[in-house]
């Protein structure tokens, strides 16, 4: 029984239209973040929450659920089956193992794969016409075992990749210079880890480019400084699990940034893990990382031609590389 009453001579609802539905699969304290930012910034008219963990995932299902009247009208739903992200237009991945003291990387990514063997094949099902987004970490190397898995056409596989790195990059230029960060346009490229690489050359503040800037302003150049701003980009991650425990709110923010970039069809320009063959001389191998990519609708609609010095060019092959040695021992 409805509540209202249709006035006199209305049509029925037309039948083109429909919801825009998100799935997270993964309710930690990553898939929460990025979760509860997509509810604040309206992206998203349902959001499926996806966990092998019931009752944490019907606790913070429910919890969400409370804070409906202060939040843009968003259906909620939870289930412990990928059934409940069947017709999904983004699915964003946050499940992964947690690395065991003393556990080597590759280890973890061993057991992430059989995690990833488990739930990609099925969202790809449920939601073929979806676009993946991997967050789960590593998450370059495990952005190409999701397209690996799902089958899915390269355009519609990204890895949150180094996003989140450069909005790091760019607070820290900005708190430097005491800029507003959204003023500073610059990019970290390649893998979201140690091997990432800094685009000092292509950064710019208002149109300005930064180097030249420092230059005519007399700054002294300030190579060291730049270097240790990369360098606490690098450690920024290990600092911020060693206070607290994880990383939340900075990811969710950033996440959401390329949810909103995708599904609002927006045309921006993220650097996000995509494959990289073919550009800026990486050949040899399919390695996904993260270059400066536009985002729209039907995903990642292509990669920008932002100029490298030759020695960033030289490091963002380095990184390929790296990136290509762990994905040789995957064995897919
Ligand atoms: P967490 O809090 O341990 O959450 C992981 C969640 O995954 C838990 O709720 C698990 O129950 C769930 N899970 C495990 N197996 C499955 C499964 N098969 N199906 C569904 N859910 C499952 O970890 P946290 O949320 O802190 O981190 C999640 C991942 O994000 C990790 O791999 C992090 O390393 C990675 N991050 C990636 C970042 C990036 O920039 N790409 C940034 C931060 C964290």
């Amino acid at each position: 029984q409805s509540f209202f009453k249709p006035i006199q001579g209305a049509s029925p609802p037309p039948s083109t239209s429909r919801n825009t539905k998100i799935s997270v699969v993964g309710v930690g304290n990553v898939g929460m973040a990025i979760a509860q930012t997509i509810l604040t910034q309206a992206i998203a008219d349902e959001i499926a929450l996806v966990d092998v963990n019931a009752d944490k995932l019907r606790g913070e299902m429910l919890d969400l659920q409370h804070a409906a009247a202060f939040l843009p009208r968003t259906k909620i739903s939870s289930s412990v089956d990928y059934s409940n992200t069947v017709g999904s237009d983004l699915v964003i991945v946050t499940a992964g193992a947690r690395q065991i003291p003393g556990e080597s990387r590759l280890n973890l990514l061993q057991r992430n794969l059989a995690l990833f063997s488990k739930v990609i094949p099925p969202l790809a099902t449920k939601s073929p016409d979806a676009i993946l987004m991997i967050v789960s970490n590593p998450v370059d190397v495990l952005t190409y075992v999701a397209w690996k898995l799902s089958g899915f056409p390269s355009n519609r596989v990204i890895g949150s990749g180094t996003n989140l790195d450069s909005s790091r990059f760019r607070f820290l230029i900005a708190d430097h210079l005491d800029l507003n960060a959204q003023d500073v346009q610059a990019y970290i490229v390649g893998e979201h880890g140690d091997s990432s690489v800094a685009l000092w050359s292509s950064i710019s503040v208002g149109g300005v480019p930064i180097l030249s800037f420092l230059e005519r302003q007399q700054i002294a150049y300030e190579k060291h400084t730049l270097e240790k701003i990369h360098k606490e980009v690098v450690e920024g991650a290990y600092e911020v699990i060693s206070l607290k425990g994880y990383t939340s709110w900075a990811i969710g923010y950033s996440v959401a940034s390329l949810a909103r970039a995708i599904l609002r069809d927006q045309r921006s320009i993220h650097p996000v893990s995509v494959l990289a063959k073919g550009f800026y001389g990486i050949d040899g191998g399919e390695p996904f990382l993260s270059l400066p990519a536009q985002l729209g609708r039907s995903g990642v609609l292509g990669v920008t031609n932002v100029h490298l010095t030759e020695e960033e060019e030289k490091k963002l092959q380095e990184s390929a590389k790296t990136i290509l040695e762990v994905q040789a021992q995957l064995g897919i």
